[in-house]
């Protein structure tokens, strides 16, 4: 059987009035309003990508804390095929999940210093007096250049252009804290927004009310917590948040029946415009877009459902976890969601 959950006690309101924003808040709002008035400024679509996972702490002076199993690779590649495709970036993500394009050196897949030499090369320990008097030169291995020039050139071009803005969270409460306000934000480009929400936010939390202010003590037996649900805040970011932004949630599921279904109740209780569903295990070569149907996203095989379901796979041999991986379904991912956004914005003028 699985756990029961109790009905959530906090609403969206009731959530913000009660616990406590992040130190930073008002500096990150106000670094956040300066990058949306550039990109507003010369017309540029703006993405708001959230990645990686929230902790849930368990004390005030926070020893223990619950974690999901996130690293970010949606999100940071994401990130990446978005600026390609000609949108300015928000990048919300947990602190030191993948980031865009540091993502193909993570440390532990790929760790740059591997294919660093040294020039001429050097078996022993560098002393300070050679370090300083002649230092050798650093190159990099030649079969990684064309790979590095790459990756570095985008990333160079996207710092000059400043179309990326990257902020963090660690909890699931700054999360909270972030999304509202970077959603707000947001709003003043109203069709021209859009909202992808790839973080894995934990379902439940220990408000601070509860929590024990010093490290929990053993000796007393086995720990029992009861945990908050965390208030749906889909509802509030469509119908307060946000103006006409495009806003997409992705949906995990271990039990793929569940999938379709689950994103289903989604859409209709929260009314935004896109799930993406996706299973943990299969999640690097197939995801389904589910959507309402409208007389603006139709497609040929679409059914009598209210419903649009669109499975987007790739090949998995080419979808290694590896960095360099030969194809990457966010390509596809993004390139279906720059498409809709499109129709999307152009729906708007139509009705006018
Ligand atoms: O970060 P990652 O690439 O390892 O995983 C991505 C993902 C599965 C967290 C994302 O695709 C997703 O489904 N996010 C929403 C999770 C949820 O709260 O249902």
């Amino acid at each position: 059987m699985p756990p029961e959950s109790s009905e959530s006690s906090f609403s969206a309101e009731s959530y913000f009035e009660t616990q406590l924003p992040p130190p930073s808040l008002q500096e990150d709002i106000s670094e956040v309003r300066d990058f949306v008035r550039k990109q507003k400024d010369v017309g540029r679509k703006v993405v708001l990508v959230t990645s990686g996972g929230t902790t849930v702490p368990l004390e005030l002076n926070v020893v223990r804390f619950l974690d999901n199993f996130s690293a970010g690779t949606r999100g940071a590649t994401s990130a990446e095929y978005f600026l390609k495709a000609g949108y300015a970036v928000i990048f919300m993500h947990r602190q030191f999940s993948l980031q865009p394009f540091s993502r193909h050196y993570s440390h532990s897949t790929n760790p740059f210093l591997d294919f660093l030499e040294i020039d001429p090369p050097i078996h022993q320990r560098l002393s300070a007096e050679m370090l300083i008097s002649s230092p050798p030169h650093i190159t990099v291995t030649p079969s990684e250049r064309v790979d590095l020039l790459r990756v570095l050139g985008t990333y160079k071009s996207v710092q000059k252009s400043g179309t990326m803005h990257t902020m963090t969270f660690v909890t699931v409460n700054d999360y909270l804290w972030l999304l509202r306000a970077v959603s707000q934000e947001l709003s003043v480009l109203g069709r021209n927004a859009m909202y992808y929400l790839a973080a894995a936010v934990s379902d439940f939390f220990l408000p601070r009310q509860k929590m024990s202010e010093h490290k929990i003590q053993s000796g007393k037996g086995s720990l029992h917590i009861e945990m908050d649900q965390v208030p749906k805040i889909l509802k509030p970011m469509v119908d307060e948040w946000t103006r006409e932004g495009y806003i997409v949630s992705f949906k995990l599921e271990t039990d793929p029946e569940l999938i379709i279904p689950k994103a289903c109740t989604a859409l209709e209780r929260y009314g935004h415009q896109v799930v993406i569903g996706n299973d943990l295990n299969h999640r690097k070569y197939e995801v389904v877009f589910v959507s309402r149907r409208s007389a603006f996203t139709k497609r040929p095989d679409d059914d009598d459902s209210g419903f649009q379901i669109h499975w987007l796979r790739i090949n998995p041999s080419s979808a290694s976890s590896n960095t360099r991986a030969v194809k990457e379904i966010e390509e596809d991912i993004v390139g279906e969601l720059t498409d809709r956004h499109k129709i999307w914005i152009e729906a708007a003028s139509v009705r006018l």
